[in-house]
C-alpha cells in the first residue's frame, strides 16, 4: 500500500468515530435556520454542509486544512530549486491532513506516474468533437470517457461493504488525477497548437509536466504549480465542489461526480469568470488601440458595462468580504516576474478603479478582486492568449480538492444528498400572505 493511503487509512476510524458520536449524541443540535430568502437566493450562507478539507472565512479567506495560502506556500516541501511546492504534496495535505515529508511526496509523484496511461480512446473521442467545440466540453467529456475503467464500478458490483466504499473512491481519485494533466495539455495543443502534442516526461512532477506539455519554459512550471494549489479548493459550498458531492451522493462514481462538477465550474459566474476577465480586458485593449487607458477612461469603461446590465467579471464573491487571498498570491507572483506586462498593469489599475464604483453602485456586497481577476494575465503572460482554454487549469486544480472531499464523503458514508422543496404557495401561506 502506498504511504498516502496507508496514512489515509490510519486516519479513518478516529474519524468514523467522532462523526458517529456528533451525529448520534448531538444530531438534535440546530446549526442555522432556512429563510425565505435564501430558497430563491441560491441558499446564500446557509450553513448546511460540512467538510474538513478546507474553510473559507469571509475575511480571511481561504485555510487548505488549517493552513492560509502563504503559510502553504512557506511549509510545504518544494521540488530541487522550486519556489513553489509540489502539486502531489498540495494533495496529500488537502487528503490527509498533515504536511508531507519529501519521501511522502515522492511516493504520490511515483504512484501517480504508474496511473498517468491515458487511454487511445480518449484522444480519439476528442479528435471526433467539432473543431470549436468548448475546451471545458472537451476536457468534461474526456473524464467520462474514462469511466468503464471505475474501480468503484467493478467491486460495487461484485458486492461491497459500505465501511469500504472509500477505497475504490480512493483508486478511482488517483487513476483521474494521475491523467489529468495531459488530457488538459493534449485539449490546448491538438485545439490551438495544430495537433502538435507533446508526450508527457515521467521525470517530471505534476506541475512541471504540465508546463512541459504545454511547450511553455521555465517559470511557467512554477506558476502551474501554485494555480493547481490555489484553485484545489474552495470549502464545498461553491458549485464545482457541490455538484462533485451531490452526484457521489448517488454513489455515482468518481469520473460522473467529477464531470459533473467540471459542468458546474463552467459557468461564467463560477470558473468560466476567469475567460470573461480577459475577454473583457481585450475588449479595454482593443477599444485604446492597444495601450493602457488613463485612470478616467477605464472608469468610464466599468460604469459603462455596469449601465449595460452585466457583472464585472472577477469582482465580487458569494462568501469572501475582501481581496482574495488567491488574488494576493498571483499578484505577487507577477510582481516578481512580470512587472512590465502591460496587461497587468492594467489588471493593477482595475484593483484601483473598480472596488470603489462597486461601492458606489451600491449592489454588490464584496468590491473586491477574487481569483479570476488575477489567473488569466499570467497565462496571458507565458503565451496562452487562447482565454478558452484557462478554467481547464482552473479544472485540473479543482478536481484535487473535490475530489478529496468525495473520498472522505465515502469514508462516514455520507447520506444521498435529498433535501426537501416546498411551492410558492407554501411559503405565502407560511409568511401569512393572503
Ligand atoms: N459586478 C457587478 N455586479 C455585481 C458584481 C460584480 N462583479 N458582483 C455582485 N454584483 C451584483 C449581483 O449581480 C447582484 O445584483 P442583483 O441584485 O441585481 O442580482 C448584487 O450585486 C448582489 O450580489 P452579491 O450578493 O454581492 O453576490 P452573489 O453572492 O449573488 O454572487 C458572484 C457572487 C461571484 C456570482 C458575483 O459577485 C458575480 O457575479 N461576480 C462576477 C463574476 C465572477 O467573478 N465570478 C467568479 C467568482 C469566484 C468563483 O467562483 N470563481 O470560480
Amino acid at each position: 500500500m502506498s504511504r498516502l493511503k496507508e496514512k489515509l487509512a490510519e486516519k479513518i476510524p478516529a474519524y468514523r468515530e467522532r462523526v458517529t458520536r456528533l451525529v448520534k449524541e448531538h444530531g438534535d443540535v440546530v446549526i442555522d435556520q432556512v429563510h425565505v430568502r435564501q430558497m430563491y437566493g441560491g441558499m446564500r450562507g446557509l450553513k448546511s454542509l460540512t467538510t474538513d478539507i478546507s474553510y473559507l472565512d469571509p475575511e480571511e479567506g481561504i485555510r487548505f486544512r488549517g493552513y492560509t495560502i502563504p503559510e502553504c506556500l512557506e511549509k510545504m516541501p518544494k521540488p530541487p530549486g522550486s519556489e513553489m511546492p509540489y502539486v502531489e504534496g498540495h494533495f496529500y495535505l488537502l487528503l490527509t491532513g498533515d504536511i508531507p515529508s519529501t519521501d511522502d511526496i515522492k511516493d504520490v509523484v511515483d504512484d501517480f506516474k504508474t496511473r498517468s496511461a491515458v487511454p487511445k480512446h480518449v484522444f480519439d473521442m476528442l479528435h471526433a468533437m467539432s473543431k470549436d467545440t468548448h475546451p471545458m466540453t472537451m476536457f468534461s467529456a474526456a473524464v467520462l470517457a474514462l469511466q468503464n475503467d471505475s474501480v468503484f464500478v467493478k467491486k460495487y458490483n461484485a458486492g461491497l461493504s459500505k465501511m469500504e466504499y472509500w477505497d475504490p473512491t480512493y483508486e478511482d481519485s488517483m487513476n483521474l488525477l494521475a491523467k489529468l494533466p495531459e488530457i488538459a495539455a493534449y485539449i490546448y495543443r491538438m485545439k490551438y497548437k495544430n495537433n502538435k502534442i507533446i508526450k508527457p516526461n515521467p521525470d517530471l512532477d505534476f506541475g512541471a509536466n504540465f508546463a512541459h506539455m504545454m511547450g511553455i519554459d521555465h517559470p511557467y512550471d512554477e506558476i502551474s504549480r501554485l494555480y493547481f494549489m490555489l484553485h484545489s479548493d474552495h470549502e464545498s459550498g461553491n458549485v464545482s465542489a457541490h455538484t462533485t458531492h451531490l452526484v457521489g451522493s448517488a454513489l455515482s462514481d468518481a469520473y460522473y461526480s467529477l464531470s459533473a462538477g467540471l459542468n458546474g465550474l463552467a459557468g461564467p459566474l463560477h470558473g468560466l469568470a476567469n475567460q470573461e476577465v480577459l475577454r473583457w480586458i481585450q475588449q479595454v485593449m482593443d477599444k485604446m488601440g492597444n495601450t493602457l487607458p488613463t485612470q478616467e477612461e477605464l472608469k468610464k469603461f466599468v460604469w459603462d458595462t455596469l449601465k449595460s446590465g452585466q457583472v464585472i467579471p472577477g469582482y465580487g464573491h458569494a462568501v469572501l468580504r475582501k481581496t482574495d487571498p488567491r488574488y494576493t498570491a498571483q499578484r505577487d507572483f507577477s510582481i516578481k516576474y512580470l512587472p512590465d506586462d502591460k496587461i497587468f498593469k492594467l489588471v493593477s489599475m482595475l484593483y484601483e478603479v473598480v472596488p470603489p464604483i462597486l461601492v458606489e453602485q451600491g449592489k454588490a456586497k464584496n468590491p473586491w478582486p477574487n481569483v479570476d481577476a488575477h489567473s488569466g494575465v499570467i497565462q496571458w503572460h507565458y503565451g496562452i492568449t487562447e482565454y478558452d482554454f484557462y478554467t481547464v487549469m482552473f479544472g485540473v486544480g479543482r478536481a484535487i480538492g473535490v475530489l478529496s472531499n468525495i473520498i472522505w464523503d465515502r469514508v462516514v458514508g455520507q447520506a444521498l444528498e435529498r433535501p426537501k422543496s416546498l411551492t410558492t404557495a407554501m411559503l405565502e401561506e407560511r409568511a401569512g400572505i393572503k
